[in-house]
């Protein structure tokens, strides 16, 4: 039952101008159609304090085991450290194997595809078929494009369950890079050894040794970024289309008052290309036409949103906290949702209006929905279930209530599109990047990511931190729930120049680009290693990618994946910080080795912070400054501090 709480969630949510006023909005809208949403929840249940601080074990049944100071062991005898250390490794193993097994998905879907054996999907960027090729070390003179992908397909699908040596995609990794994770030991066997491995060594009598623990848990983060989550970045783009910058819409106002709406939700993007494929063909539109619809609008929620997003142009809807209230608008006909980050509550939702929701994968049922599960040899079927489902239910829509106008943002901007738009046709190349943060125009690269949350104001955080970045010259690149919330805010545009300082708006006016370049998914991530990789190897800024002024921030996780992202960033050199809760801070020893320690073998560490953007601003724009002292680069430009009544000013 929706109650006084929304209203409370909503007030104290007004305190902040930067919070999305959407968002807002249809708190209210939902609290008045008796709908609870996350919001709500958030505020009834307080978190458990030893959860997050990770002091608490439930790896037996002689626990649970709560660490305290009068209990400083658990009955089995291991320490706060101990622990503290294995559940953070298993939350970096579960963010692998969420990555990872997308990407299997795929990978198969793949080597089918690649094989001639299924007709729904096909090899369509063969530019970058053979660029990976090569990079894998797969002939490529004097064979066909099958027989490369079948090639190219077999590799990826072999780094999933090989045993030892062999991990072809760190190879892509500056040398100096390799030579590290060689000396500490962490490069990867394989995906599922290593989450095996993970899980195996933190069961209860297993590795005691918060150190051997945390290390492992570099590796099987490696496992995801230079592994699973490329992997599964690689293929969809060799299958759906690299990435090129593309207008489009977001927020809960893309929904259309006229239209059949269908919103894609989760992560795979192997329905959602599908769903929007049929969604074009003209006889569903006029099928769409004879229950009075003026169309069919595809739009997208969380990670799916960005990938088609990316390759297609489709609206987003809104990121993780927004799911419910886009049922709530009463506009949705169907909301197909595949797996990772959709709400058990969707159900309960959809039921207060005529919304249906639809699960596809087998992997994640919820109770209450309709099943219509999704295999790659009937993608197109499926996917017409899909569409028709929605247009057949467009006639019991009851009213809605749609949003104010949605905001304009500019996506695709993949490693190759960067190397594009900076170096031009004719000669791409990172250069110009890197000759503009030698020169000082760009202070520097900063990847914020990650999920929003509940609590706090969510949308707010993200927006008050990467103003403040752009207007001290940082080039902000951006993926997952994060970038939604920043596109929301009028960011992700050209325009949004302007509220750059001098150097990055001239970058920005000279090429085109906005100062926010939003690169895809939170599996996309793996991008954001590539394009610092290719900083490296330009020349200039060093020779590996903890010398780049860049650092990686996460103010609002959310996902154990945000977890193996942040380790494996930090396994690659980066300094990376995240915003409080983090889930070692029960112990010292754990903290210390994460956020100071761990520096010394990886040249990365984490940061650790409350979620105050200004603060995380300051401890990044300080990272880069170090980084650019140490480059000799160090000269330029001038810190501007902006006060709260400045940052207003640049409010749109
Ligand atoms: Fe307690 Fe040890 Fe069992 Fe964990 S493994 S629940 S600390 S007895
Ligand atoms: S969807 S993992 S809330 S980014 Fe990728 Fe958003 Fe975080 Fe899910």
């Amino acid at each position: 039952m929706a109650d006084t709480n929304e209203k409370e969630v909503k007030e104290q949510k007004q305190e902040d101008q930067n919070t999305c006023k959407t968002t807002l909005n249809m708190i209210d809208k939902a609290a008045e159609a008796d709908v609870r949403t996350v919001f709500a929840r958030r505020q009834e249940i307080k978190p458990c304090t030893f959860g997050a601080e990770g002091m608490c074990c439930r790896h037996c049944s002689m626990g649970p085991c709560r660490i305290t100071k009068k209990t400083p062991t658990g009955v089995c005898g291991a320490t706060g450290d101990t622990i503290a250390a294995r559940n953070f490794a298993r939350m970096v193993a579960a963010g692998t194997a969420a990555h990872s097994d997308h990407a299997r998905e795929i990978t198969n879907t793949f080597v089918e595809a690649a094989k001639g054996e299924i007709s729904d999907f096909k090899i369509k960027d063969e530019v970058k078929l053979i660029a990976l090729a090569n990079d894998l070390g797969v002939k490529v003179e004097d064979c066909s494009i099958k027989e490369i992908a079948e090639e190219v397909g077999k590799i990826c699908l072999s780094q999933f369950d090989q045993q030892d040596e062999g991990f072809v995609f760190v190879k892509r990794a500056p040398e100096k890079r390799q030579k590290i994770w060689q000396d500490l030991n962490i490069i990867p066997r394989g995906i599922d050894r290593e989450i095996v491995d993970t899980l195996h060594r933190t069961s209860i009598g297993v590795d005691q040794d918060y150190k051997n623990i945390i290390n492992q848990s570099m590796r099987t983060a490696l496992a995801d970024g230079w592994g699973g989550s490329m992997i599964g970045t690689e293929l969809s783009d060799i299958m759906f289309g690299t990435p090129v910058p593309v207008r489009s819409q977001v927020n809960l106002g893309v929904l259309k008052e006229d239209q059949v709406n269908i919103l894609v939700h989760g992560h795979n993007p192997l329905v959602s290309e599908m769903v929007v494929a049929v969604a074009k063909d003209p006889e569903m539109i006029k099928k769409a036409g004879t229950k009075g619809a003026k169309g069919i609008n595809v739009a997208g929620i969380c990670c799916t949103a960005n990938e088609i997003l990316m390759r297609h142009g489709i609206p987003i809807a809104g990121n993780f906290v927004q799911q419910e209230l886009a049922l709530s608008t009463g506009a949705v006909e169907v909301m197909a949702v595949d797996v990772q980050c959709v709400m058990s509550s969707l159900p309960q939702v959809a039921k207060c209006f005529h919304t249906k929701l639809i699960t596809t994968s087998p992997q994640a049922k919820l109770e209450g929905a309709i099943h219509i599960e999704f295999e790659p040899h009937k993608a197109k079927e499926v996917a017409t279930k899909i569409v028709e489902t929605a247009i057949d239910n467009y006639p019991n829509r009851k009213g809605s209530y749609i949003p104010e106008k949605p905001v304009d943002l500019v996506a695709g901007f993949s490693h190759e599109t960067i190397n594009y738009m900076l170096g031009g046709t004719f000669r791409s190349s990172y250069r110009p990047l890197n000759d503009n943060i030698i020169n000082g125009k760009i202070r520097g690269l900063c990847g914020v990511v990650g999920c929003s949350r509940p609590g706090g104001n969510p949308e707010s955080v993200h927006r008050i931190l990467v103003r403040e970045l752009i207007a001290n010259d940082v080039l902000v690149i951006q993926s997952g729930c994060a970038a939604i919330s920043c596109a929301k805010d009028g960011l992700l545009v050209p325009e949004a120049a302007k509220y750059a300082g001098k150097g990055l708006a001239e970058v920005c006016e000279t090429v085109g680009i906005p100062p926010v370049l939003h690169t895809g998914s939170c599996v996309d991530n793996s991008r954001i290693l590539i394009e610092v990789t290719n900083v490296v190897k330009e020349g200039g800024l060093g020779d590996d990618l903890s010398d780049v002024p860049a650092v990686g921030v996460c103010p609002e996780w959310m996902s154990e994946k945000a977890i193996a992202i942040g380790q494996y960033f930090v396994a690659s050199g980066v300094y990376t910080i995240f915003g409080l809760p983090f889930p070692v801070t029960g112990s010292e020893a754990v903290l210390k080795y994460l956020t100071d320690e761990i520096e010394g073998l990886t040249g990365g560490k984490w940061g650790v912070t409350e979620p105050d953007p200004l603060k995380i601003a300051n401890m990044t724009i300080d990272r880069i400054d170090q980084a650019r002292k140490a480059l000799g680069i160090d000269k330029k430009p001038e810190r501007v501090l902006y006060d709260m009544a400045m940052r207003r000013e640049l409010k749109f």
